[in-house]
């Protein structure tokens, strides 16, 4: 039930050909075959992805771009190889700012400006993020070999960040001594971001904060003076969700809900909250929540983000019978 997002069609990888390319600003370009990669130490993390156009629905106007419910969202563990021990093979040049990588799939961009013919799904990672020890380069998911549609026999998991970062069937990795402007990063997956005033165009990156209600769901009906355990999930990026509000009268109060398990880094945070309803009638469910730092969610979407980054608080009208 995890979703899948993909541009191009699916491409056919033969592992016994395939092999990650490493190249660009580096002293030793080389190539990992699929046997060595999977004989390097390996690591586990659950990772929660969401797309950036999650909740893109609930926008009026309607906007570009697939028109997501809350479904663009799940959490799988994966499991992988750390890319700095790819990265440290292959030995980075002292100036490099960027690290691209490029799925195998590929076909005609869908918004102009584009380049002319046929191109990779690309997306680059600035050296920072690039060094974290949790990225990694992801065989597995949920114990089980990757499928196709989730980018066997290789993908990148950027913990913290908008699906669209995940490269999937990843087949090459170059280095570079300058920003890479690519079209997944500068015309599409990119937003609009005021610096000192001045728009300036910013490729997509941390996961927002966010809490989603899972149940009820849209237009349930619920009985009138029974408890009703509402219930969902919140993600915090890079960081912690430290609290979430459920109000059940269209925002006017809130009280805590109920954070479930321990927090674990990169993913989502179940949460419950008891509800009786003891009006009949037609009620609004909200849930917000609260990171560190104070961060919180907007009550309407910022529209200089356009289609993406949707975190606003979304209602969720119920009847109440
Ligand atoms: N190669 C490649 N990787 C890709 C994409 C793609 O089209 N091609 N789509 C991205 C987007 S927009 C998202 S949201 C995630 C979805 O990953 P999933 O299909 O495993 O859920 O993959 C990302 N990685
Ligand atoms: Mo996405």
């Amino acid at each position: 039930r995890f979703y899948v997002r993909g541009h191009f069609p699916v491409p056919e990888v033969d592992v016994a050909r395939w092999g990650l390319r490493v190249e660009g600003a580096v002293t030793h370009p080389l190539t990992v075959p699929y046997e060595e990669l999977r004989a390097m130490p390996a690591r586990s993390l659950a990772v929660t992805l969401e797309c950036a156009g999650n909740s893109r629905s609930f926008l009026s106007p309607p906007v570009a771009g697939v028109p997501w419910g809350m479904g663009a969202i799940g959490t799988a563990e994966w499991t992988g190889v750390p890319l700095t021990a790819v990265l440290a093979r292959a030995g980075l040049a002292p100036d490099v700012v960027d690290v691209v990588f490029e799925g195998a799939d590929y076909g005609e961009a869908m918004t102009p400006p584009m380049p002319n013919g046929p191109i990779h799904f690309a997306r680059s990672l600035p050296l920072r993020k690039a060094l974290s020890p949790d990225v990694l380069l992801a065989y597995q998911m949920n114990g089980a070999e990757l499928s196709p549609d989730h980018g066997f026999p290789l993908r990148l998991i950027v913990p913290g960040w908008y699906g669209m970062a995940c490269i999937k069937w990843l087949h090459r990795i170059v280095v570079l001594e300058q920003p890479f402007q690519g079209y997944f990063q500068s015309v599409d997956y990119a937003i609009w971001e005021r610096q000192h005033g001045i728009p300036t165009r910013v490729p997509l990156g941390e996961m927002t904060i966010k809490a989603q209600i899972a149940r009820p769901y849209c237009g349930e009906a619920l009985p009138v003076g029974r408890p009703y355990r509402v219930f969902g999930a919140a993600w915090a990026g890079e960081s912690e969700v430290q609290q979430v509000e459920v109000s059940t009268d269209n925002g006017q109060s809130w009280s805590d809900a109920r954070l479930l398990g321990e927090p674990i880094p990169y993913s989502w945070r179940l949460w419950e909250h008891e509800w009786r309803p003891t009006q009949t009638g037609r009620h609004t469910l909200m849930a917000r929540a609260t990171g560190t730092q104070g961060r919180t969610q907007p009550l309407s979407h910022l529209l200089d983000r356009e289609n993406y980054v949707i975190n606003h608080v979304l209602p969720v009208p119920v009847e109440v019978r």
